[in-house]
């Protein structure tokens, strides 16, 4: 059993490795993304738009094309998984590039089950070194 234990805490720290990777712009140690409106679980009227608040400490917005020191843009995950680190962050309707340096919106999904997830990208939409992104939550449209 705590053989297992001790490959699983290898196995979580190898992940963990991977995810510090980013791409080359540094940001600080301890910046924090969180999604401050919906919350996690939350029940949200379907056929009606809800605004998403976006919160960030120990780090600044700036808009995209604009590289300044421990800035970035928002990129709001819609049903998918983190992209790439050392990459773009794709544009599409499941990524949603705030260039502008805004720093909340509004969202109409379909009814269902969805996950939201906020990553920073710099100037060019690369995740920054390390990567910062918030918890992934889950929210029902009923
Ligand atoms: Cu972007």
């Amino acid at each position: 059993m705590s053989r297992l234990l001790a490959a699983a805490a290898l196995a979580a720290s190898v992940l963990v490795s991977f995810a510090a990777q980013g791409g080359s712009t540094p940001a600080p140690a301890n910046a924090y993304l969180y999604i401050g409106w919906p919350n996690d679980g939350q029940v949200m009227p379907a056929g009606k738009p809800f605004k998403v608040w976006f919160g960030l400490r120990n780090m600044g917005v700036a808009p995209k094309d604009v590289k300044f020191k421990n800035t970035g843009h928002h990129h709001l995950l819609i049903d998918v998984d983190l992209p790439p680190m050392d990459k773009e962050i794709p544009n599409d309707r499941n990524h949603l590039h705030f260039g502008a340096g805004e720093t909340e919106t509004m969202l109409e999904l379909p009814p269902g089950k969805h996950t939201l997830q906020l990553i920073m990208g710099d100037d060019k939409h690369i995740p920054t070194n390390p990567p910062v992104y918030s918890k992934r939550i889950t929210i029902y449209v009923k």
